[in-house]
Formats: C-alpha cells, structure tokens, sequence
C-alpha cells in the first residue's frame, strides 16, 4: 500500500515513513478523506456494498492513479489515507468514486429515479509531516473503536490495521484505549459531522 516492500519487518513506523514521505510529500501530498453518506445510512453494514466499495476504487485507481496507505469503511462513512500518483488528485478521485458508486449501487438494487447517496461534499486534511501522517494513520485504525463498533482495533475486518500491524507497525495492545497521538484530534471535523 504504501509501495515499499522489503525487510520491513526491521522498521519501525516512524523510520518507515521517514523514508516515505519526503518522496510523497511534494508534489502529490498524501491526503485524508472522510466521505459520509447521506443521512448517514448505513448501507455499508451489508457486505455487498463493501465489496461495492473496494472495486470501484480499483476502478478509479486505473483513471486516476492513487496508492491506499490506509483505509477503513464504516456503515456510513469511510476514511482513507491515499497519495495520488499521476497528474490526477484527491478532488478528481473523489469525483469520480462517488458518482461511479451511486451508478452501480443503483444498477444493484434496480433503481432508476435520481438519489442523493452521498453527504454533499467530504472532508479533507493534506498530511504535512510524519507526526501528523502518523496520527492520522492512527486515526484511520482506531476509528472503528472510536465509533463503538469493537472494543479493539483487530476486531474490525474493513481497514488496513491488519496490514499494518503485520507489518509491525502497531504492538499488541495497541488501541485498546484512546492513542496518544489522538489526544488532540477534532473529531467532529474529522468525521466530516455537519448540521446540514
Ligand atoms: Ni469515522
């Protein structure tokens, strides 16, 4: 995900970063996304629209290349981590994977009437140095447990905790309780909380 592969079982995650993010910082920074759905339906409790989900930004990846760093879906909104790669950037992602998803959400259930899946908008932070790239990783990892839907980090199937923990990012026992790095967080920007 992060597009480094060896002996990373010897680095830590900040020394995995360090190296990292100088060559992803300029010009394409690496960027923090929270798209919630509208009304925040949860329609991400059914598998099907999870699986929805990874494919279409597999899709989006081939127009507008982009490398997850992380992830995790929600029922009514996910967060990513992503480092556009090409010419394109987080705007033109996102344009393009919400609309493409609605299609194909609709083909799935057979609707044809127009329908507003999305929360208008999303919310975005440009990652600007290997703390703040942390925490939000961290952010990124926690969340499930931040939203009460399991008492640990591992316990959620639908981010890239596993990933990174076998990577040896996080020990054992890591988000059990509130990180330290998110000591600070504003979660209701964060988690893109209007009053719309
Ligand atoms: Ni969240």
């Amino acid at each position: 995900m992060c597009g480094y592969k060896p002996h990373l079982h010897q680095l830590t995650l900040n020394s995995f970063c360090r190296m990292n993010i100088r060559r992803y910082y300029i010009p394409n920074s690496i960027v923090f996304v929270t798209q919630v759905v509208d009304r925040r339906a949860p329609i991400f409790r059914d598998q099907t629209y999870i699986d929805l989900l990874r494919t279409i930004l597999a899709n989006v990846k081939s127009l507008h290349p982009f490398r997850t760093v992380g992830y995790v879906f929600l029922p009514d909104h996910f967060h990513l981590l992503i480092h556009p790669t090409g010419e394109s950037n987080f705007s033109a992602i996102m344009h393009s994977l919400k609309p493409n998803f609605t299609k194909e959400y609709k083909k799935l259930l057979g609707l044809s009437r127009p329908m507003r899946l999305w929360q208008k908008g999303f919310w975005d932070h440009l990652i600007r140095d290997e703390v703040d790239f942390q925490r939000h990783l961290d952010y990124i990892h926690y969340n499930p447990a931040h939203h009460g839907m399991v008492e640990k980090p591992e316990e959620w199937p639908h981010s890239s905790y596993q990933y990174w923990q076998r990577r040896g990012a996080y020990s054992p026992g890591w988000g059990w309780s509130l990180p330290h790095l998110l000591d600070q967080v504003d979660w209701q920007q964060s988690e893109a909380d209007s009053t719309e």
